[in-house]
């Protein structure tokens, strides 16, 4: 694999000085500035690949190219807005980017309800607590009948916690689950946002009565019409991993699991419609056996991320070490060097070790906590490599 790491531009406080000393071959990233539904056109571009391979790396992955919201529930606009999307992939091909990486999550891309959450060694980790979120859905959001899509056992908890959470808790949920996630990944909120819930609010409505089914058509409808365009250009698109893995807020999630992502790759079976194997969002689902969907899709995958979770009692999870959890990342990894050697990889939110917490980093992108992570499955590759280099000198000797 190719180590891969996101960098968030020029304002990012982590910088290509930093990277080349631990060992970082590619870049990921984004043109932040150009909001959602326009067309990234090819100064700017150029002027982020510049900037990239003035510093001696190249721009491995874009992470991401945004779907407009309009495209994921079919609004009137949504042609101008493909018409975009083909423009800017075009723009990407002429300057040589190869791996775009997009996600079709309605509204809310990936959803944490606490970002430091203490483990037994003094690190923090990220954590998604079912109750707080429900209790984000049902008495902050207010949505109708949200009440119906938890269990009972699931609303008393929500109830207890109502009578014990302050103002400045309920203030910092919504600021975690709407702002602080969302701001920086150039999503439909931006970092600052002075009235997240009635905008969030906003961004909801459009969706009322989607289906999955109604999502998948759109899904299906996009990618008929962008696939020829990465086909002209020799882009792999692969798509992101719902994160959770669960319908959320009465929306449908559509990219859950093995059945979800067969039906995605079929719906426009070319091989430049494909995957980013994100360890950590599918090892959130408790049915995914993470090995056994690499083997199935390396094939199509283009693109992994390198992050594991562990599941908890009562629908939680926290971010386990990369070593650790449902992502089993040895066992991925060595499938993914068997099967489709030499993919882009980077890792995925790392803890907060040490000063990471005073340095202002984006949540889950930490400096020593994500060094910490490359330098574990740098070890992982290496042994890979390295048993595999020594395969026949074993069996010589048996
Ligand atoms: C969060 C990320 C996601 C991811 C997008 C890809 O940390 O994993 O925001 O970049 O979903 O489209």
């Amino acid at each position: 694999m190719k180590k891969t790491w996101r960098w968030f531009g020029k304002k990012d406080r982590i910088t290509f000085d930093m990277l080349r000393q631990i060992g970082v071959e590619g870049i990921v990233t984004a043109l932040y500035d150009t909001p959602n539904g326009e067309v990234w056109e090819t100064e700017a571009i150029r002027e982020v690949k510049h900037t990239i391979e003035n510093a001696g790396f190249h721009w491995a992955v874009v992470e991401s190219l945004p779907v407009a919201e309009t495209i994921k529930y079919g609004g009137k606009d949504r042609d101008t807005c493909i018409e975009h999307y083909k423009q800017s992939l075009a723009n990407l091909g002429r300057a040589g980017i190869r791996t775009v990486c997009y996600n079709f999550m309605p509204v809310i891309d990936w959803i944490r309800t606490d970002l430091a959450c203490p483990c037994p060694d003094g690190t923090t980790s990220l954590f998604f607590s079912k109750t707080r979120f429900a209790y984000f859905d049902c008495h902050i959001l207010g949505r109708k009948d949200a009440a119906r899509d938890y269990t009972p056992q699931e609303m008393a908890r929500v109830e207890a916690l109502a009578h014990t959470i302050t103002p400045a808790e309920e203030e910092a949920l919504v600021d975690t689950i709407i702002v602080k996630t969302q701001g920086f990944i150039h999503g439909n909120i931006r970092t600052g946002e002075r009235h997240p819930v009635a905008l969030f609010r906003r961004l909801l409505a459009p969706y009322e009565g989607m289906k999955a089914e109604d999502l998948r058509d759109n899904l299906r409808y996009f990618l008929r019409e962008v696939i020829p365009v990465c086909e002209t250009w020799g882009i792999n698109l692969c798509i992101h991993p719902d994160d959770p893995p669960w319908p959320v807020l009465g929306l449908p999630r559509i990219v859950t699991g093995g059945e979800d992502i067969a039906r995605i790759l079929r719906c426009v079976d070319n091989p430049r419609n494909g995957l980013t194997f994100c360890a950590g969002s599918l090892s959130a689902g408790a049915g995914n056996d993470l090995p056994d969907l690499a083997r199935r899709f390396a094939g199509r995958t283009h693109y992994v991320h390198l992050r594991s979770t562990e599941l908890l009692p009562g629908g939680d999870f926290r971010e386990a070490s990369h070593l650790q959890g449902g992502g089993r990342l040895v066992e991925v990894a060595r499938i993914f060097e068997e099967i489709h050697p030499g993919l882009p990889m980077r890792i995925d939110h790392g803890r907060l070790m040490f000063d990471d917490a005073t340095r202002g980093y984006n949540p889950g992108y930490s400096f020593f906590g994500r060094m910490y992570a490359l330098a574990q499955m740098d070890g992982v590759l290496a042994a890979i490599h390295s048993l595999e280099s020594h395969q026949p000198l074993l069996k010589e000797k048996q």
